[in-house]
């Protein structure tokens, strides 16, 4: 297959209005949270999609113990793009504290069919399938808007084999989901701000 230039929609998020949307609590350090209700229990990519109707809402990510602590739902992580390879739904890799909260033998990948997290009674985390139905928790995530991020601009998509493409764009915290694509943010030794696109998924995640 030859190389390939195809043009990407890429949800760009909008700066908070104020401190925490209607619906959202104070939760630890100035951040805001959404605890979804029992009779609104989803399943991952549905919670996902609820928490995205919030302007820069999306599935918590957890950056301290205390916020681990605050919640005790669903949160936004997962390893949807590479089996084993943690990461949060604002692309962040996860880090060796966070990892070490997963519960006594988790993350196990039961029936390799396990790629989203969950938290368990005891607060821990624990990988289970996308497909399970949880309470979730969604977050305001905070990060400086720069003006680039708003239109990423030169695009480059090939086609490195059948099942998958490469992208590469201006790089940006902010673009880590494009439109019908699964794609990680990979910075890499040297910083090179590659964005790789894994996989075509059948909906926008
Ligand atoms: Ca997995
Ligand atoms: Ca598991």
């Amino acid at each position: 297959m030859g190389t390939t230039e195809d043009t990407i929609s890429v949800k760009t998020l909008s700066p908070a209005e104020q401190y925490c949307p209607n619906g959202y609590i104070e939760g630890p350090d100035f951040t805001c949270f959404y605890l979804a209700l029992a009779s609104e229990a989803a399943n991952w990519q549905e919670a996902r999609r609820s928490c995205e109707r919030t302007p820069m809402g999306d599935l918590a990510v957890v950056e301290t113990q205390a916020e681990l602590s605050f919640i005790q739902s669903q949160p936004g992580l997962n390893d949807l793009a590479v089996e084993g390879d943690f990461q949060w739904s604002d692309c962040q890799d996860i880090l060796a504290w966070q990892r070490l909260n997963f519960a006594p033998g988790e993350p196990d990948d039961t029936d390799e069919s396990q790629n989203c997290v969950a938290i368990n009674a005891n607060g821990r985390f624990i990988d289970t399938q996308c497909s399970g139905v949880w309470q979730y928790v969604c977050k305001v995530v905070e990060k400086d808007y720069l003006f680039e991020d708003q239109f990423p601009t030169s695009f480059r998509v090939e086609a490195v084999s059948a099942l998958a493409l490469r992208a590469t764009w201006v790089a940006s915290e902010y673009n880590c989901d494009l439109l019908g694509y699964k794609v990680r943010y990979n910075d890499g030794i040297g910083g090179s701000g590659e964005v790789v696109v894994d996989d075509r998924i059948a909906a926008p995640c």
